[in-house]
């Protein structure tokens, strides 16, 4: 009778053991905070200070990072339901949606095609008006559908797949399926691109999930047959091989395609595949073991992985895995400016066995960085909220450093010390001012709102 109560009580440790992430110095809490969702896709940090996400079957939410309050922005009416997960996907915020308002959501809305759509939120209503179709019409099969968004420069990137059952789209540069493209925020097609009069910026994708921008480089993640997961560096006019190559050249066949056709090969993949989904970049005080590295959400391998990259950002030098069948398929991930870690799992897709609680936003932080999630805790004052010129701060301490970073989590400050900071050539939205010590270690930090 003991032993099978100690058979009962093992799995019952063994569990609750992964309410922490032990990094060596740093431990990580992990803290399931929102529930009941159902298939969430893509998270994405707005200038508002919220979380957005999408749900598959059509809802866009957003979820306050501090009270993990949730609310149902919208639901958008066409989406189309079919195949494996086909239905809402990628969405991204406009560098100034508190001035414009506007958002990007990129959805199936029949069987056979997807588009992109702008809105615009009524922030009065909490709710989304003026529907603008960006990019419609675009080809979708049942599966390999993408995708991933991200706006640089005021330039709008999408990762599309090869719709599944048409691998050969992805070499034909008169279709736009098994693309990066690139698109003036309007939807219209920049000049510059490399390929006159066509969205297309790379090609020879199978079905990329992830992407995101570092260190002046875009990154992105593609899902592999049964080998070859792949992680690649996404670059202007380049040929990315499927589906004549997968992973690095190597075979007789590869070798001579990608001579022919200037083949760039991922800086990572990963045999049997695992299916990489969301990726971002890890820079910030609050977690010292993940700087410069990428964090991948993983769907089959059902797990998060850190990619620590060389100074350069070009190479991977180390794996590490975490969360291993902890919390199912995970869809993607999240860096937040103050440091912490959001993850959504999708165990309630065509693939999944959800638990009652599914799915789940998960959170990781790491209490012992300073003020990281209490942004009031320290004596500080900083004032005009908003402010349009200069930003005073109050009690600071007299040595160190002053830095300010987006809603992206990009530095877009690093002074001295002051007690005055100019943000005037501060696009208006959100921000978060930390106080470092000289040895640029997190002591405080606070939202700034820049009007
Ligand atoms: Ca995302
Ligand atoms: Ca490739
Ligand atoms: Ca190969």
């Amino acid at each position: 009778m003991k032993k099978a109560v100690l058979l009962f009580l093992i799995p019952f440790f063994f569990h609750t053991s992964y309410a922490q992430i032990n990094l060596g110095t740093t431990i990580l809490q992990n803290t399931v905070v929102a529930s009941n969702l159902n298939v969430p896709w893509d998270m994405t940090y707005g200038p508002d200070g919220w979380i957005w996400f999408t749900e598959l079957q059509g809802n866009i939410k957003r979820m306050h990072p501090d009270t993990f309050q949730v609310q149902q922005v919208f639901a958008i009416g066409d989406v189309a339901l079919f195949g494996f997960s086909v239905g809402l996907h990628s969405i991204v915020l406009h560098p100034d949606f508190n001035a414009n308002h506007y958002l990007y959501v990129h959805y199936a809305y029949t069987n056979t095609t997807s588009k992109i759509v702008r809105y615009e939120y009524d922030a009065a209503n909490n709710t989304l008006v003026n529907p603008t179709i960006i990019l419609g019409s675009i080809p979708a099969g049942i599966s390999h559908n993408g995708s991933r968004m991200v706006i640089l420069d005021d330039k709008l990137f999408i990762c599309l797949g090869d719709t599944y059952n048409t691998p050969a789209v992805a070499q034909n540069l008169s279709s736009i399926n098994g693309k990066v493209l690139r698109l003036n925020l309007d939807g219209s097609i920049p000049v510059d691109n490399p390929i006159t009069g066509s969205y297309i910026w790379s090609w020879g994708h199978r079905n990329p999930q992830g992407m995101c921008y570092a260190n002046g480089r875009l990154y992105s993640s593609e899902h592999g047959t049964s080998n070859n997961d792949e992680v690649n560096i996404i670059e202007t006019n380049r040929n990315y091989g499927w589906p004549t190559v997968e992973g690095v050249c190597n075979t007789a066949a590869e070798l001579t395609f990608c001579a022919e056709n200037n083949v760039a090969e991922p800086i990572w993949s990963w045999s049997p595949s695992i299916a990489p989904a969301g990726i971002d970049y890890y820079q910030n005080p609050a977690i010292p073991e993940w700087n410069n590295s990428l964090l991948v959400a993983v769907l089959k391998g059902k797990q998060l992985i850190q990619l620590k990259l060389n100074e350069e950002g070009t190479q991977v030098v180390q794996q590490n895995i975490y969360l291993a069948n902890t919390y199912g398929r995970l869809r993607d991930v999240l860096v937040l400016p103050d440091g912490r870690v959001f993850l959504c799992c999708s165990n309630r897709d065509y693939a999944g066995s959800p638990i009652a609680a599914d799915d789940r936003i998960i959170e990781l932080k790491n209490p012992d960085a300073l003020g990281v999630t209490q942004y009031d805790s320290n004596q500080t004052v900083v004032y005009p909220v908003p402010s349009d010129h200069l930003l005073h701060i109050d009690s600071a301490p007299s040595a160190g450093h002053i830095s300010i970073v987006d809603a992206n989590g990009r530095q877009v400050y690093l002074g001295q010390y002051t007690d005055t900071v100019d943000v005037d050539q501060l696009a208006a939205g959100m921000y978060v001012l930390q106080l470092l010590d000289s040895n640029q270690k997190i002591i405080g930090q606070k939202k700034i709102l820049v009007k």
